[in-house]
């Protein structure tokens, strides 16, 4: 059944990305076996971890200076709703670009003018891909080097987003249209915190509003607004869109760019985010005619990249270029952050950043002080923050260097510089990502939140039922 399952679906165990697939897959008494493995392996970890082993961790975090507040933006949105849209695999190089004299992103480009608009924000993504971009966003630490954390360790202590704004008299809820065990979700955002979770069979869902995934996203912001209007506000609520992904499949009246770039995989790419586009649209018109725009912010983020490696040569030339070299990969892992406030001008913000930084970001606006000695990330907004980003295979980019399978390349040419350039950060960039997996790992957060809890993890017998 294993060596099945790994030729049907490749990574399927590696990635672990569907409890009901790998059941399915593997049968539901090899999966109780893998999973009591999985969770065996995870829970030694844990528990020969104590309250010692934070101290490093935590001395790291501590050496962070602490944020000082821009008085302008601290606050600027207290109060107010968060609409958080996770785009799906959307990729900066899409935005402010134009095929045969047409935009491929008119709306979002429209909206970067209205918006603080962060163009040098990158994905710090691993193997759990749009899950490991929501626990970026929502945890402030790094996805794990493998596998996702979304299944290995839904049962860690955390001090995510959704609980601090709960304990602000927030609501809390997940809009996505997929089946809820996807990534584990159910019992992921349970522990997080949320409220609530619409998924799969909340929505209507028949043959003619879906495509590739599921639920075309015009339909699932449609729908999902009337189930958001009926939630208490303030409202902390994640929307997960999904017509964008792999392999790009679009209905032909809902092509609104038709553009051959030289290959067939991008050319679908360019239209699926044309339609992404035109939802987002949807989005910001349903806001605006239930009265929800007016009392919301707006934080919008790509997950991941969409077009990978394998495509690079089309890719390059699209973008005119020879080749797509190693520094040009890492200025492709480039996607979106608008943070759209009704009534604030915005503008764009040149700074280096990442995923990791948006959920101290949104504490930032909603005037909420953050704790650097608990996340990884900084608040962009705030006067002192630093800039740069740590992706999750060891690559970074600072305000000087870009470095990457261990190049060292200037920054501002991209042409290959002194390794001794890339040397102090790259120790900086190492250890960041070991001490936020050794706190995954050791499940080290229940310390630092006060805690002392050392008792094994119990097997997760809700996944038995
Ligand atoms: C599925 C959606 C897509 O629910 O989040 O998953 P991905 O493959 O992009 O991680
Ligand atoms: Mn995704």
């Amino acid at each position: 059944n294993l060596v099945m399952a790994e030729v049907v679906r490749p990574e399927l165990l590696t990635r672990t990305f569907d409890r009901q697939i790998i059941v399915k897959s593997i049968g539901t008494y090899n999966y109780h076996v893998y999973d009591f493995v999985l969770n065996t392996r995870m829970t030694t970890k844990k528990v020969f971890a104590d309250s010692e082993d934070v101290v490093d961790a935590q001395s790291f975090l501590r050496q962070q200076p602490k944020p000082v507040v821009d008085p302008a933006m601290f606050g600027a949105a207290e109060g107010k709703n968060v609409i958080l849209v996770s785009l799906e695999s959307l990729q900066s190089f899409v935005l402010e670009r134009e095929v045969n004299g047409q935009e491929i992103t008119p709306f979002l480009n429209d909206l970067i003018e209205k918006s603080f608009y962060f163009e040098h924000f990158y994905q710090q993504t691993g193997q759990g891909k749009t899950s490991d971009a929501e626990f970026l966003v929502d945890n402030s630490l790094y996805p794990l080097p493998s596998g996702a954390v979304y299944f290995t360790h839904a049962q860690n202590t955390f001090e995510s987003l959704p609980s601090i704004l709960k304990e602000r008299g927030y609501y809390t809820a997940v809009f996505h249209a997929n089946d809820k065990t996807f990534w584990n979700r159910d019992l992921m955002y349970a522990n997080l915190g949320y409220d609530r979770f619409f998924s799969l069979t909340d929505f209507d869902v028949r043959e003619d509003n879906s495509v590739g995934w599921g639920l075309k996203d015009i339909p699932f912001f449609e729908q999902s607004i009337g189930m958001a209007l009926e939630l208490p506000q303030p409202f902390y609520g994640k929307w997960i869109t999904l017509t964008n992904h792999f392999p790009f499949e679009l209905d032909e009246a809902d092509k609104l760019i038709d553009y051959d770039a030289g290959s067939a995989n991008l050319s679908r790419y360019l239209a699926t985010v044309r339609y992404l586009d035109e939802s987002v649209k949807r989005l910001f018109e349903l806001a605006k005619e239930t009265g929800l725009y007016d009392n919301s912010i707006f934080v919008l983020y790509g997950d991941h990249y969409g077009i990978s490696s394998e495509y690079y040569r089309a890719l390059a030339r699209f973008l005119g270029r020879e080749e797509i070299t190693p520094y040009d990969h890492i200025q492709l892992q480039k996607v979106p952050l608008i943070i759209h406030i009704p009534g604030m001008e915005g503008k764009r913000i040149a700074t280096i950043g990442g995923q990791v930084d948006v959920k101290p970001t949104i504490l930032h606006l909603l005037g909420i002080e953050t704790r650097p000695d608990r996340n990884f990330g900084h608040d962009l907004f705030s006067v002192n923050h630093p800039s740069y980003a740590i992706l999750r295979d060891g690559s970074f980019i600072t305000e000087d260097v870009v470095y990457t399978e261990e190049a060292c390349f200037d920054r501002a040419t991209g042409e290959p510089t002194d390794e001794a350039k890339c040397e102090s950060f790259r120790e900086r960039a190492e250890q960041e990502l070991r001490y936020s997996d050794e706190i995954i790992y050791g499940d080290l957060m229940r310390f630092m939140l006060g805690g002392t809890d050392t008792a094994p993890q119990i097997p997760r017998l809700s996944m038995y039922k």
